[in-house]
């Protein structure tokens, strides 16, 4: 068995995000596929009691189970001594982007993804809504990196691991990257240019 085994599916950006770090710090990995409210991988006692938030990603090593993709970089961070904070200051720093991320960042795109990529739900109150709560939060981004490459300035961390998970789906959510935040679309040809980066469809089952 693998040191580490990351349970997700293809379509989970926040997964990527965990799969990103792995394959950058060369673990030894693999994927469990997970299907969303149960698969025979996975019965009622681990969406209880492993994964009681019924989420994905959860990372598996020596029968420990952690969720939420955060915390799981922040452990890897430490472990592996890469992409992490070399001191407090930058430690806090990190926990502003993710925390922001999974706020705003990722938070608001994933869901407009979601409805607008996946569900085909058409033009609705909501995906008006999320588009202009995305654009407003990449527009944060988009200036931040503007006089950095990465997140911390010029080596890549596991915030800009977080912040990037959702950046290598394609699906049409009614914003054009290149155009509209050409900074984030350069951020985000730099972390795939990293030594080890896989893209999506290469590392995450599909279910
Ligand atoms: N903040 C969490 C978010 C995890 C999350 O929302 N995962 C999605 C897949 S991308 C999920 O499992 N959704 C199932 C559900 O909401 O029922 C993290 O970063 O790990």
């Amino acid at each position: 068995m693998a040191d580490y085994r990351l349970h997700c599916f293809y379509n989970s950006g926040n997964a990527f995000k965990v799969a990103m770090m792995l394959d950058l710090a060369g673990c030894d990995w693999e994927p469990v596929a997970v299907t969303p409210g149960g698969d025979p991988a996975h019965g009622p006692d681990w969406w209880a009691g492993a994964n009681s938030f019924a989420e994905v990603p959860v990372l598996e090593q020596g029968g420990r189970f952690t969720s939420q993709s955060g915390v799981i970089l922040h452990r890897l961070a430490r472990e592996t001594g890469l992409f992490g904070a070399r001191d407090e200051d930058e430690q806090d720093e990190i926990w502003r982007w993710i925390l922001y991320d999974n706020h705003k960042f990722t938070g608001n795109f994933s869901m407009l993804r979601y409805l607008c990529g996946i569900a085909k739900t058409g033009e609705t109150q909501v995906t008006e809504y999320l588009r202009a709560r995305v654009r407003r939060s990449w527009a944060v981004v988009e200036t931040h990196l503007t006089t950095r490459d990465f997140i911390l300035g010029d080596r890549p961390s596991i915030a800009d691991l977080s912040m990037a998970g959702y950046q290598f789906y394609s699906e049409p959510t009614g914003i054009d990257r290149a155009a509209e935040f050409p900074m984030i679309e350069a951020w985000t040809r730099r972390i795939a240019a990293l030594p080890g980066w896989r893209p999506p469809e290469q590392v995450l089952p599909r279910v």
